[in-house]
């Protein structure tokens, strides 16, 4: 296969893949301090040559060098505390979930891995690392030969250091930008977003920043040290320290600089903002009043369809699917055989044991609150002891991940990718303007209906996005996860759109641009990490779609594609989407290259066949569910 990647093309042969899988999602882990409380970090004081032994295996690890720097690194070693290992003494356990990353200092470990060794150390080595990020069973047993010392930090710590640094980041420059005086009238939804594309620049000592008279177009906010302002004939007029501004005209207009700017010894750190990146995402405005945020549009509380109907009214048919915590079935109502649904159901002892109620919660929600052509109906939705029942819509045509596995080449063609990546659009466009994220793209959640369009369902992670604007928990699938996840950065809706990205580029190649062999995920971390311009595009995807994906998967969040002003529309208009009539699609007037041929309201021909589920759960009486 002839591949062409950004700075080489040629022939490249693309590493055999095993057979494909349908993909599982990360279970999100609730997340201390995701409110932004602040508990005090914890202080393990250690030797100076223990912390510097820490600190090199740190930033030897090739994964945790790009998520743990600067003052979190020094906040990690102090947090990090010595536990001693007897020989014999199993540090990790294969299959066993993971809370803690360890660092050896002393001693010869075994890995194995089914009992079996497959391997030994004696350096100084991280191990056990994607505990940081969720609660990951471990893929090998790490066991002590000799008695040792390993530097143990615990999740909780760690996420308590990453969220709280980045609330804590994200108040300051709240806190700077509400504090000037021309700023602050535009209020704190629209500066929330201001603060969204600041960047951060070093200026050396004696740099003039600005020099009066050029032409401005940066805005400045001092996050440290402080600078110098001089004007021609008057000489020093001030001193700005943190927290200050300087340069916001330039975001309005073309401005000339009123003063020079001089950054201070021993330099000074910034936040900026350049007039394109200010007019790409809120236009071009005249007065700072005008910044406005968009308005969300609120749920239609409609007529309720199905209302009454009641469990013991419906026959199982077919089993539809079976995932994580349930089954899906179709149903048919005994007397009324053209109502046909899918019925999902969930073991209530399952979402507890894994602390899945507010994720259940919000499936139910969300889902029966949208009413989309795009997105699958959830009707009503029942509970007994043992389960939870979602009723829903029947989309009979299968679901895309089996389409894409059918196709001749493991790939869509160029028009089918866009139609349908246009219906996630649709969706996302419908969600988003709620305020809704979705957060777990990906063929495996998409349902082909009778009419051939395709519609989004399993609301599991979707999210109704708080007044800060961001959410902390790690949620998706690996191979669709935007690296501020990753990192913990804290995400909005721009992760949809990289995961949008991400999905084109497996529409038309049959694979996810992040894929990696890795089954711990690390190196796809890595590889989302490292970016989408180091990952080659096979020659056959033309310039136009190389060219959506790389703007969508855009490593920081604000300059993706969709996140700027025009919203969603700008991806609509993308030169890859050219010619595509949204009118005609948005009322499902466009023939779908998709149309299932169905023989019955209750042919399931399109649905893998699944074995019985013997297994009958224990009750669950806590009461959690009161709401279902
Ligand atoms: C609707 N129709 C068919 C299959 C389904 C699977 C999950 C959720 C909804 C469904």
């Amino acid at each position: 296969m002839r591949i062409c990647g950004k700075k080489s093309s040629g022939n490249v042969t693309l590493p055999k893949l095993p057979a494909p899988q349908r993909r599982s999602a990360i279970v999100p882990f609730p997340v201390p301090h995701d409110d932004g409380s602040n508990s005090e970090l914890p202080i393990n004081s250690k030797e100076e040559s223990d912390e510097d032994l820490i600190r090199e295996a740190i930033e030897r690890n090739d994964f945790l060098n790009k998520i743990i720097s600067g003052k979190r690194l020094d906040d990690v070693i102090n947090a990090m505390y010595n536990k001693e290992i007897s020989a014999k003494d199993t540090v990790i356990k294969q299959g066993e979930k993971g809370s803690h990353m360890y660092i050896s200092a002393k001693g010869t470990y075994q890995i194995l891995i089914k009992n079996k060794v497959v391997n030994e150390f004696s350096d100084v080595r991280v191990f056990g690392e994607l505990a940081l990020l969720y609660n990951a069973k471990r893929l090998a047993t790490i066991k002590a030969l000799t008695p040792g010392r390993v530097w143990v930090l615990d999740r909780n710590v760690y996420q308590q250091i990453t969220v709280g640094y980045n609330i804590k980041k994200q108040d300051e420059i709240m806190q700077f930008l509400m504090n000037n005086e021309r700023l602050k009238v535009v209020g704190k939804e629209a500066l929330q977003e201001v603060s969204g594309l600041l960047k951060s620049e070093f200026f050396k000592a004696g740099t003039q920043i600005v020099r009066q008279g050029d032409k401005g177009n940066k805005f400045y906010i001092i996050s440290a040290g402080t600078v110098t302002i001089t004007k021609d004939g008057e000489g020093v007029v001030g001193v700005y320290k943190k927290g200050d501004c300087f340069g916001e005209l330039a975001l309005l207009k073309e401005d000339c600089r009123q003063a020079t700017v001089t950054a201070d010894a021993p330099g000074v750190e910034c936040l900026t903002l350049t007039r394109k990146q200010f007019v790409d995402h809120f236009g071009d405005i005249k007065e700072w009043e005008y910044i406005n945020v968009r308005p969300q549009d609120s749920f239609k509380d409609g007529v309720t369809e199905h209302e009454d109907i009641d469990l013991r009214d419906l026959k199982i048919i077919k089993t539809l699917g079976v995932g994580g915590f349930g089954r899906v079935e179709l149903v048919q109502h005994k007397k009324k055989s053209d109502l046909v649904f899918a019925l999902k159901y969930l073991k209530k002892i399952d979402i507890v044991m894994q602390h899945q109620q507010e994720h259940v919660y919000n499936e139910k929600n969300i889902q029966m609150a949208c009413k989309s052509p795009f997105i699958v109906r959830l009707y009503r939705t029942y509970k007994d002891n043992k389960y939870i029942y979602l009723l829903m819509e029947s989309c009979l045509g299968g679901d895309l991940w089996s389409l894409l596995q059918k196709q001749k080449l493991r790939r869509f063609d160029e028009k089918e990718a866009r139609f349908i990546a246009a219906c996630v659009l649709e969706s996302f466009d419908y969600l988003h303007s709620r305020g809704i994220i979705y957060r777990d793209l990906k063929p495996e959640n998409l349902l082909i209906a009778a009419n051939g369009y395709i519609k989004l369902t399993d609301f599991g992670f979707a999210k109704k996005i708080s007044s800060r604007g961001k959410t902390f928990t790690f949620a998706g699938t690996p191979e669709y996860v935007a690296p501020e996840i990753v990192l913990n950065r804290g995400h909005d809706r721009s992760v949809d759109y990289w995961a949008f990205g991400a999905f084109i580029f497996e529409l038309l190649t049959g694979r996810t641009p992040f894929r990696t062999d890795d089954s711990s995920h690390m190196k796809t971390y890595n590889k989302i990490l490292s970016g989408i311009d180091n990952v080659p595009f096979p020659s056959y995807v033309n310039l136009k779609a190389r060219h959506i994906v790389e703007k969508l998967c855009r490593p920081v969040p604000s300059e993706r594609l969709g996140m700027q002003k025009p919203g969603i529309k700008s991806i609509k208009d993308h030169k890859w989407f050219l010619g595509f009539d949204w009118l005609k699609f948005a009322k499902c007037e466009m023939p779908s290259p998709f149309k299932p041929k169905l023989k019955s309201p209750i042919d399931t021909q399109y649905f893998d066949p699944f074995k019985k589920d013997n297994d009958i759960p224990p009750d669950e009486l806590s009461g959690w569910d009161t709401q279902f």
